[in-house]
């Protein structure tokens, strides 16, 4: 009895716990939500602000071209990236990726939807990122592989809110 009382007893606790949990998930997430499906529906008929950034160039350089970007919070983009160079690079901004609203990335003919962290791009590969700045912030912007970063292939990129 004591023990069927115990048990009862647990699995409320549990319930509540779980239901606490979740309040607190969608507490965090929630705003973020709004703002997407608020935003979404009218900024997907906006034609996109078109960027192009060079990973690398024909001289090989490990540098980002340009290296400093901005971007608007609820503005729409399309992030050209080119690979002009014989080496393979990233497109690595894990922090931007995170507080963007990706649509989608196509590549050849590849479309590929929904949230990307990182892009590796083939030597004279091309790829188009199509997404919504969301989040206010600057994100560090770097290419990975050994060496790399430390000879140049660095950037920011800031999300400015829009009233700015
Ligand atoms: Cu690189």
């Amino acid at each position: 009895m004591i023990g069927l009382v115990a048990k009862t007893f647990l699995r409320v606790w549990q319930c509540r716990c779980l239901t606490a949990m979740l309040l607190v998930c969608f507490w965090a997430i929630a705003p973020t939500l709004a703002l997407a499906a608020g935003t979404t529906g009218d900024l997907l008929k906006q034609e996109p602000i078109k960027v192009t950034v060079s990973l690398s160039n024909a001289a090989n350089e490990f540098k980002f071209e340009p290296n400093q970007l901005q971007f608007v919070a609820g503005k729409r983009y399309t992030l050209q990236l080119v690979n002009p160079s014989t080496q393979k690079h990233y497109f690595t901004a894990k922090d931007f990726a995170d507080n963007i609203w990706t649509q989608k990335v196509e590549a050849g003919k590849v479309e590929v939807k929904g949230a990307i962290r990182e892009m590796e791009l083939k030597p004279k590969a091309e790829a188009q990122w199509a997404f919504i700045a969301i989040k206010p912030g600057k994100y560090s912007l770097r290419c990975p592989i050994p060496g790399h970063a430390e000879a140049g292939m660095t950037g920011s990129i800031v999300i400015t809110s829009s009233g700015e």
